[in-house]
């Protein structure tokens, strides 16, 4: 491995994150792994930055939708676009952050007679242009692909590793990701390997390092068992590829909780994949460092709350509401992220509960209703004040919390007005805050936040009144 982080500035970050006797995950970074627009150079030159202040030691470069990546693997940068690789990888090297070039040829690559030796010579073409760059650390990607060929994906990656790797003398062993990368697909009903799995992890170098997405795709929690299981079926400890903060299958929703507990049983290595939007990526990435830095003594809200005093200064109360609405994505395939404003959530169950004749319901009315000021002044605040870099990244999910909470607090003067008698007001509000909704619905295809919240509680409201 040629991964520099020396043992002392090891040290450094983890006492400045509090832990002074941990066993870090030896190689920790960031996949620029997710589909949608690749970040900038600007992005990654102060992600670099970044990765050094928190003690990541790794990034892997594999931007889905960079064409020389994945669709035209085969075909060599433009002069510009390699001078750029060039400056970045420069500006890794003096952060001390190893840079791992990645290639993405399964879409399309053959594994046999004459076009696979060709396409052995392009994929081997490429590699050499960026050694030619400084770089010791490569990755072959064969993630999201129609052909699951793990015999002929395997016998590249042992063809690379002999004519590459082992040719150089000084190249790190290879990286990769399966075409089946997270363990349910990995395993029949019998709970062996499938044929893929088989074929693919039998013919692997042996040092090769297959990086693996955990229970699923996007999955919350990741056990020490699943990573044993996925170990026993490749015969080598698996590394983590992880899928948070990355939104790239719902940008409308941000993701800015913290990474959740990992396990801490022999992880080599762990890379996050995060969001396009670089900035507002940094919340949980740091987390994940804290986490990666220090797997057994890592509390998610502690480290999430430093990130956020870290990262927004005077601004941290107001943006630790705004991210405490924004955890959680989910839809028919994902699922990951702690809930949203857990703690708000529950205050409006106690208030269901109460309203409109308990003994509290005052009470907890009132609560509320300081609750939903709050968020619509955290929302204006944040608008006016966030520093541009990360307005431009939350802008329309600020507004959408804004619309949400100012409706929150005609829902409840509609619930007040109902339990008055008060018929007359409570059709006028009935009204006003269906006009509300309606737009809120116009905003969520690009703005989703709170939606088991803020977002829920008008419909439940409506749904009483
Ligand atoms: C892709 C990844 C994408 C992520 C989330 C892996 C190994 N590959 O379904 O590029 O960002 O899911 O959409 C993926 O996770 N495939």
């Amino acid at each position: 491995m040629n991964l520099k982080k020396t043992a002392a500035s090891v040290m450094l970050a983890l006492m400045a994150h509090g832990a002074a006797f941990a066993a870090p995950i030896p190689v920790r970074g960031i996949v620029e792994g997710f589909y949608g627009t690749p970040w900038t150079q600007e992005q990654r030159v102060d992600m670099m930055a970044f990765c050094e202040a928190h003690g990541l030691n790794a990034y892997i470069y594999a931007p889905k939708d960079d064409p020389y990546h994945r669709e035209k693997w085969r075909e060599p940068y433009p002069e510009a676009q390699f001078k750029k690789l060039a400056a970045l990888i420069r500006e890794a090297q003096k952060h001390n952050v190893t840079f791992i070039f990645a290639v993405s040829p399964g879409l399309d690559t053959s594994y046999t007679a004459l076009h696979g030796a060709m396409d052995r010579k392009k994929l081997l073409a490429k590699l050499e242009s960026v050694y030619g760059l400084g770089v010791r650390d490569f990755a072959v990607f064969f993630d999201d692909i129609k052909e699951k060929d793990g015999r002929g994906q395997a016998e590249l990656m042992r063809w690379l590793d002999e004519h590459f790797v082992k040719a150089h003398g000084d190249v790190s062993p290879l990286f990769t990701v399966p075409t089946e990368y997270f363990l349910p697909d990995m395993r029949a009903a019998d709970g062996k390997a499938k044929p893929y799995t088989k074929d693919f992890s039998s013919g692997l170098p042996k040092d090769a390092l297959p990086l693996f997405t955990g229970d699923g795709v996007v999955m919350t929690g990741l056990s020490g068992k699943t990573l044993d299981d996925a170990a026993a079926l490749y015969g080598r400890r698996l590394g983590i590829w992880w899928n948070y903060p990355v939104n790239d299958y719902m940008e409308s929703k941000l993701a800015l909780g913290p990474v959740e507990t990992l396990p801490d049983n022999g992880i080599p290595a762990i890379f996050f994949n995060p969001m396009t939007f670089a900035e507002l990526s940094k919340i949980t990435l740091a987390t994940g460092a804290a986490c990666a830095l220090a797997p057994e003594s890592y509390e998610p809200q502690a480290a999430w709350e430093q990130a956020i005093r870290e990262q927004y200064g005077d601004l941290a109360p107001q943006m630790e509401r705004f991210a405490d609405q924004s955890q959680h994505l989910e839809n028919n395939w994902a699922k990951i992220g702690r809930p949203d404003g857990a703690a708000l959530r529950a205050e409006m169950n106690a208030f269901w509960k109460a309203w409109p004749k308990g003994e509290d319901a005052d009470l907890r009315l009132a609560a509320l209703r300081k609750k939903f000021g709050e968020l619509s002044e955290t929302a204006k605040t944040l608008q006016r004040h966030l520093p541009k870099k990360a307005l431009r990244e939350c802008k329309p999910q600020l507004r959408q919390l804004q619309r949400l909470a100012e409706a929150d607090s005609l829902a409840l003067d509609l619930l007040e007005a109902e339990r008055a008698g008060d018929e007359k007001r409570a059709k006028k509000l009935t009204e006003t805050l269906e006009k509300k909704m309606k737009k809120i619905k116009e905003a969520e295809p690009k703005a989703k936040i709170s939606e088991n919240v803020c977002r829920a509680f008008i419909e439940e409201a409506l749904a009483k009144a």
